[in-house]
């Protein structure tokens, strides 16, 4: 049985028609209920505010405009990796500017948050992981991303990219329904790390992006990342982590709620935000996803760049045992900050710390807010290997009992 829900907007299920019968009091009031079934006519305008302003992108591209000139762009393909992992690329570009192509799926997937205690979430990614993949560019070049959203979604996806300029960071030109792609081709105009998330409007952009849609572009300059003075920085590898808040839905016995398909969780998850108070807040998707035998692994000597991604709220992450050599909170345009203690990550951006390893052993690198840290997931580990230098420090004597 199918009805539209939308009248000449969206096809969709006796399910779905029924979630939307529990959702409109609050669709109504906070946004679209953008659940999916084929498209049906135009983009869909359920919310006027958002709609307004999507409208408003429309006309501008559909406005009389000269086409791009991409005369002087080498095409190449970024193949994106999962994190912790960034995509083979150059620090400081060689050649003119390219035309950088990229595929993301809009993948909604089951994920386990805490085995501990069965909390999971239908996750709605950029290619099943959470965070989505990094991307990497230099500034001037162009990336141009086909997005598409599997035939087996619920719901419709888009992409707002901060680094990129005009149509509410392509949010306005990207919706996709289940089984539709799009392209869409932006400049990176400014230097920097800059988080990208879906933002399919009203009250879907906070739900999409705390069940894990978001990620991180790095823009790098041309001549690739400077100190303050202008001597060239080169990092010999990126540890990419995303941090996710999550607000997962809890029943009256307190247990985590399970959900059979993406979208289940829509109303009770509205009212689990509204508190403002994560239930998790994780590096990588899930407590322990960079700890253990997933724990992000270095030499001493080698200089690691931690771009650190989140798309919704505030962090403060610090390596235990370690500082941030060179921070770049804001941007590449700037000088880094130089040695710090712990640095600041605004939400809805993401920031580069570049430290390289003088000891072995292990780091933990937490928000440190270390409730966060310690209860509610936000913890990595950084193993490092090499020999140990008892000029920065020793154990003069082990612990040992002495005279009362
Ligand atoms: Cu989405």
């Amino acid at each position: 049985m199918t009805k539209f829900i939308n009248p000449g907007l969206m096809q969709t299920s006796r399910r779905n028609v029924l979630r939307g019968s529990v959702l409109a009091s609050a669709a109504a009031m906070t946004g679209t209920a953008a659940f999916a079934g084929a498209r049906r006519g135009p983009a869909p305008r359920a919310h006027a505010p958002t709609a307004q302003i999507f409208n408003a992108a429309e006309t501008m591209t559909k406005a009389e405009a000269a086409p791009a000139d991409l005369s002087g762009y080498t095409r190449v393909k970024q193949e994106l990796v999962a994190p912790p992992f960034a995509p083979a690329h150059e620090q400081v570009a060689t050649g003119g500017p390219k035309l950088i192509e990229i595929t993301m799926d809009t993948t909604e997937r089951l994920m386990v948050v805490d085995e501990d205690t069965g909390a999971s979430v239908w996750a709605l990614t950029y290619n099943g992981s959470v965070p989505g993949p990094l991307i990497i560019c230099h500034e001037g070049d162009m990336v141009e991303l086909t997005l598409r959203n599997p035939h087996d979604s619920q719901m419709e996806h888009n992409i707002d990219f901060h680094a990129s300029t005009g149509a509410l960071g392509g949010g306005g030109l990207t919706h996709v329904y289940p089984g539709e792609e799009t392209v869409l081709r932006w400049k990176a105009t400014k230097p920097g790390c800059f988080t990208y998330h879906c933002a399919p409007g009203g009250a879907m952009i906070p739900y999409h992006v705390t069940h894990g849609m978001n990620g991180a572009v790095m823009v790098l300059p041309r001549d690739g990342l400077k100190d303050a003075e202008g001597n060239a920085l080169k990092y010999d590898s990126i540890a990419y982590i995303g941090e996710q808040d999550y607000y997962l839905p809890k029943d009256e016995y307190g247990d985590y709620k399970t959900y059979e398909v993406a979208g289940d969780d829509y109303a009770d998850s509205l009212d689990a935000m509204r508190t403002l108070t994560p239930t998790h807040s994780v590096f990588n998707g899930a407590v322990g996803a960079l700890t253990g035998e997933a724990a992000l692994r270095a030499k001493v000597g080698e200089t690691v760049l931690m771009i650190h991604n989140q798309a919704n709220r505030d962090s403060r992450p610090h390596l235990i045992g370690g500082h941030g050599n060179y921070v770049w909170e804001t941007s590449f345009s700037t000088p880094p900050l130089k040695d710090v203690e712990t640095w600041f990550v605004r939400g809805g951006t993401a920031m580069a710390a570049m430290y390289t390893f003088e000891q072995p052993g292990v780091y933990a690198y937490v928000n440190h807010n270390l409730i966060e840290a310690a209860l509610l997931g936000a913890t990595a580990h950084f193993v490092v290997e090499g020999e140990w230098d008892n000029n920065l420090m020793e154990q003069v004597v082990a612990p040992r009992a002495f005279e009362a």
